[in-house]
């Protein structure tokens, strides 16, 4: 049995956006978390089969659009990514907006901008057209927050390491600069792509033998997806700048500067008085690509103290791309090595 799925493919700041347009399962559930919730018990092999290898690879990333579950919601957006399902994905979110839109793929009832679901909740994106392209999309993300601080951890092959855990959408261990021993993490190239991808499978579940952190609004949410390595900071007169390399899945550093590990970094810069609302944070991914994230408004969240963040960027169709996963394919459900 061949089951068939129409792409926009391309990018948003260097990293993959699957849009994928035509083959979205009917879903059941009365919000997009629970949508989630669904996909993931009846159909993760059509994530497993157009992210993973031999039709995606390690950093696959995308997802669908599905008819809003509310009636002042323009779309509801679900995310596949090698790492799963995620409750939210910047990146992606940029990318699947932007091909959308220059596709006639949703109508926005309000020109300039969209109210969109996602499992994490809602959010809006506005955007700006030149010439028929989508040339900027800003995302006004769910409340973000940090959600433990100072965590020590051993980490074999680098040694000790203290880390913040903040929440952007996704939860994010954060690992700044620090340490006075030889092989200290001191900062990206210092480090190196190769080390990164190792060590951070391990940051990973050692933070997680020490927290799961669980959403207040939601609890299908939880638990440290991503580890965010943040290069040394730089606090200009009107901008901030920084750098990072977000790790995901088992083997991928995001090319771009990761929407929800952008979001998480701002809840953690702004919460030790580092970042005041309202200032741009250029903040750059391990390839160099850009994002400006901003602090919109203070806020709370289940009683905690939270942002709301902006994240902008942009993103680049490359073609469309009709996949098939065939059943008598041994590899229909897609393989990592
Ligand atoms: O942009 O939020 C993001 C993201 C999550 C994982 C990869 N990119």
């Amino acid at each position: 049995m061949r089951h068939t799925f129409f792409c926009i493919d391309g990018h948003t700041a260097g990293n993959p956006v699957r849009l994928v347009a035509g083959g979205a399962p009917l879903l059941r559930g009365a919000s997009m978390s629970e949508r989630r919730q669904d996909f993931m018990a009846r159909f993760d092999w059509i994530r497993t089969g157009l992210c993973f290898e031999p039709r995606g690879h390690d950093m696959m990333s995308g997802g669908f659009l599905y008819p809003p579950t509310r009636e002042d919601t323009d779309a509801g957006i679900l995310f596949i990514e090698t790492s799963g399902c995620l409750p939210m994905c910047g990146h992606g979110t940029i990318g699947m907006v932007t091909f959308a839109l220059e596709h006639g793929l949703v109508q926005p009832r309000e020109p300039g901008r969209l109210l969109l679901e996602v499992p994490a909740g809602l959010i809006s994106v506005s955007y700006r057209e030149e010439a028929g392209r989508v040339v900027s999309v800003t995302i006004r993300n769910v409340p973000s927050y940090v959600a433990a601080t100072g965590i020590s951890i051993d980490v074999p092959g680098l040694g000790p390491l203290t880390v913040d855990v903040a929440y952007g959408g996704n939860f994010y261990a954060i690992v700044e600069p620090q340490g006075a021993y030889p092989g200290a993490y001191t900062g990206l190239d210092a480090m190196g792509a190769e080390r990164l991808l190792s060590l951070s499978p391990l940051v990973r579940a050692l933070v997680r033998e020490k927290l799961t952190p669980v959403h207040p609004l939601d609890p299908t949410i939880s638990g440290v997806s991503h580890v965010l390595w943040a290069d040394p900071w730089i606090d200009g007169d009107d901008i901030a700048h920084g750098r990072n390399a977000v790790f995901y899945g088992d083997k991928a550093i995001d090319r771009s500067p990761c929407g929800t590990g952008t979001s998480a970094r701002l809840a953690h810069l702004w919460s030790q008085g580092r970042l005041p609302v309202g200032k741009p944070f250029h903040h750059e991914s391990y390839i160099h690509s850009r994002f400006i994230g901003t602090v919109a408004e203070e806020t709370e969240i289940g009683g905690q103290k939270a942002i709301v963040p902006l994240i902008e960027g942009s993103a680049v169709a490359t073609g469309f791309n009709t996949i098939w996963i065939d059943r008598d394919d041994l590899f229909w459900r897609g393989f990592q090595v």
